[in-house]
């Protein structure tokens, strides 16, 4: 049979727009396809809660790709390499709880953790805002630009999801956080100073510590996992360690269907 382009450019078309329309009302909205996403995401998903991840880059993976200053490997402790493992990835032990893993397989393995689970993942798509609504001003969508939109900084208005909870998944800069207290007049996070009180320099060993605690909803609708929690709640960088990213991600999934129980 002879190949046709116009009914592969369909297939992707016609496809596409049907998946994305489903996604459109979504339970648990996630910034940020970096191992506390991905992680979160599998996790919802394989308790049968609607999840989509909308991730800037052509790449999901976020920081995890280059291990520690581009030697693809990372580390993790004792409860980082259960995780691991949950996903097939193959780990070392170095000395007592410091085991190694190759980056690359983990990001590979834990995509497609999210994948099989029935986590949606869209690439290339930016968000650069958030919907709100009521007195509380609760949070209660994302709004998202194509990525090549706001690279080439195109006047085009962006477009809207709904989704009952949004998890900030965006690393260090923890930009739904910020779009929250820049543009909701009076908006206060539920951090020591209200506002994001900045991420502190490396400390591995409290940085790790903190970050589950820090996985919490930081705003009516909104909350806080990976590194974009220390970022918010003031505790420090780790670095190469990924134990903690991966816990978080776990945490913020149980945080997203305790919220929606109730
Ligand atoms: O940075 P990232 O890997 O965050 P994480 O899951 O893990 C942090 C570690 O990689 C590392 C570390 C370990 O100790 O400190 O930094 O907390 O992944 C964040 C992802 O979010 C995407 C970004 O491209 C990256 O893939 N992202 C950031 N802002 C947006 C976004 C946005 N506005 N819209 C969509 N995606």
């Amino acid at each position: 049979m002879k190949l046709d382009e116009v009914v592969i450019t369909k297939a992707i078309i016609e496809n596409f727009t049907k998946l994305f329309v489903e996604y459109t009302d979504v339970d648990v909205a996630i910034a940020g396809a970096g191992p506390a996403g991905m992680v979160a995401a599998k996790e919802l998903a394989e308790n049968n809660v609607k999840t989509v991840i909308f991730e800037r880059k052509l790449s999901v993976g976020g920081g995890m790709w280059g291990g520690g200053a581009m030697f693809p490997l990372i580390v993790v402790q004792k409860e980082g390499k259960e995780i691991l493992e949950e996903y097939n990835i193959k780990t070392e032990q170095y000395v007592p709880n410091y085991y190694y893993a190759n980056s690359v397989e983990s990001v590979a393995k834990i995509t497609s953790g999210a994948c099989d689970a029935g986590a949606k993942i869209f690439n290339l798509i930016s968000v650069e805002d958030v919907m709100i609504r009521g007195e509380d001003k609760r949070i209660t969508g994302l709004v998202l630009n194509w990525s090549a939109v706001e690279l080439a900084k195109l006047h085009v208005d962006p477009i809207t999801i709904r989704a009952k909870l949004v998890i900030d998944a965006t690393g260090h800069a923890a930009e739904v956080c910020n779009v929250v207290l820049n543009k909701i007049p009076g908006a206060q996070l539920k951090t020591k100073t209200g506002k994001i009180v900045g991420e502190l320099p490396m400390w591995a060993d409290i940085g790790e510590k903190a970050l589950v605690e820090n996985t919490v909803e930081v705003y009516p609708g909104l909350i806080v996992a990976g590194m974009a929690a220390n970022a918010v709640l003031g505790s420090p960088r780790m670095g190469p360690i990924f134990g903690g990213m991966l816990i978080s991600g776990k945490q913020a999934a149980k945080v997203a269907m305790d919220l929606l129980k109730s």
